[in-house]
């Protein structure tokens, strides 16, 4: 490395301008952004076993077909996110590999159940609502591949909150049970969904440099309040109630006040502890062993057009 490659980075970083994967950059600032991007990538094809378990039993054909395209958006985004990834010098094959040997993450928020089909709107409506709150700011991330991704995952994550909200609009509008079931859902997703935002800022190891280097635009306290302000009226358009006794208007911040969440059950999540997260990654490595001809007619394929060139 140079002292110029060193300040051409930085001089690119303090205009706001983007890094691409030919540019020079520190080590660090490639190794955080490998760890993000694969955990994010990670989580968009674990996040497919949730909503995944529904399609054969979504109540209309009408609901399964959008169900089904929205499973399959949550697989494209992991294939560009992989993409971005390996435009950093690393292969899709070691980031799966790091997947299912637990050296690499997930998102918490893909280690609770989905017991009814209320809660396939939940994960529409909230899961994929914090997603929005936290990419969006995520489309001017410095890392070019990284920041271009974002853009069209946002306009899809855009499309699936509204089917998730939508979903739980009509079970509200339905029978006393269904509006039971659709408040059931609410509870069991809301703390997850606040804090799939990450740790508190006091406990965040990677908030400082990140937001320095242009990564991150916002703190994850900063993002988990916009969310919270953003979703508490669409709780009341839809008549349902937040599990959160301390909820309520702040007119002085101009936020909503909330109350505190269960990090130790955060924590444990983020490990992987218990049955439900032992049966992601189980399910993981099964679909990635059963797909293991497709890559290999893939790369054959691949060699006998190459020969044929
Ligand atoms: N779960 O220093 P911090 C979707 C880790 S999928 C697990 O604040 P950072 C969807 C963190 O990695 C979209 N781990 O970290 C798909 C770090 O550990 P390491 C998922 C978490 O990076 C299907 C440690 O805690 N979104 O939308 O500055 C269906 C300390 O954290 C979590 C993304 O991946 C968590 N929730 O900030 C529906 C967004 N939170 O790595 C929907 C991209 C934190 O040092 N990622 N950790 O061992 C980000 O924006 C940032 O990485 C975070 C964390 C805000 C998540």
């Amino acid at each position: 490395m140079t002292i110029h490659a060193q300040q051409r980075f930085d001089s690119l970083i303090e205009a706001d301008e983007r890094i691409e994967p030919d540019d020079w950059m520190p080590e660090e600032y490639r190794q955080t952004l490998v760890r993000q991007i694969a955990q994010h990538a990670h989580s968009e094809i674990i996040g497919m076993q949730p909503e995944g378990a529904w399609i054969s039993r979504a109540p209309s054909l009408h609901r399964k077909a959008i169900l089904i395209a929205k499973v399959q958006d949550e697989a494209g985004h992991g294939l560009y996110l992989y993409g971005a990834a390996e435009s950093l010098g690393t292969t899709r094959a070691e980031l799966l590999d790091r997947l299912h040997t637990r050296r690499q993450k997930y998102s918490s928020i893909f280690n609770y159940p989905t017991p009814t089909w209320a809660d396939v709107g939940a994960i529409g409506w909230l899961v994929d609502g914090a997603a929005i709150a936290n990419q969006v700011p995520l489309c001017r991330c410095s890392f070019g591949p990284y920041g271009r991704a974002m853009v069209r995952i946002c306009k899809e994550e855009s499309f699936h909150q509204r089917q998730g909200f939508q979903i739980l609009l009509r079970l509200t509008e339905g029978t006393a049970e269904q509006k039971q079931m659709a408040q059931e859902a609410l509870n069991r997703w809301w703390w997850p969904s606040v804090m799939m935002f990450g740790p508190p800022d006091s406990e965040s190891v990677h908030n400082a440099r990140n937001m320095a280097w242009g990564i991150k635009r916002f703190t994850n306290d900063e993002l988990r309040q916009g969310f919270v302000d953003m979703t508490v009226p669409q709780a009341e358009l839809l008549g349902l109630t937040i599990p959160d006794p301390e909820l309520r208007w702040n007119d002085e911040r101009g936020h909503y006040d909330f109350g505190e969440p269960d990090w130790e059950e955060f924590a444990r999540m983020v490990r992987g502890e218990g049955d439900l997260p032992e049966q992601r990654l189980r399910v993981r490595r099964e679909a990635h062993e059963n797909g293991a001809w497709v890559r290999e007619a893939a790369a054959a394929y691949a060699a006998r057009q190459r020969q044929a060139a």
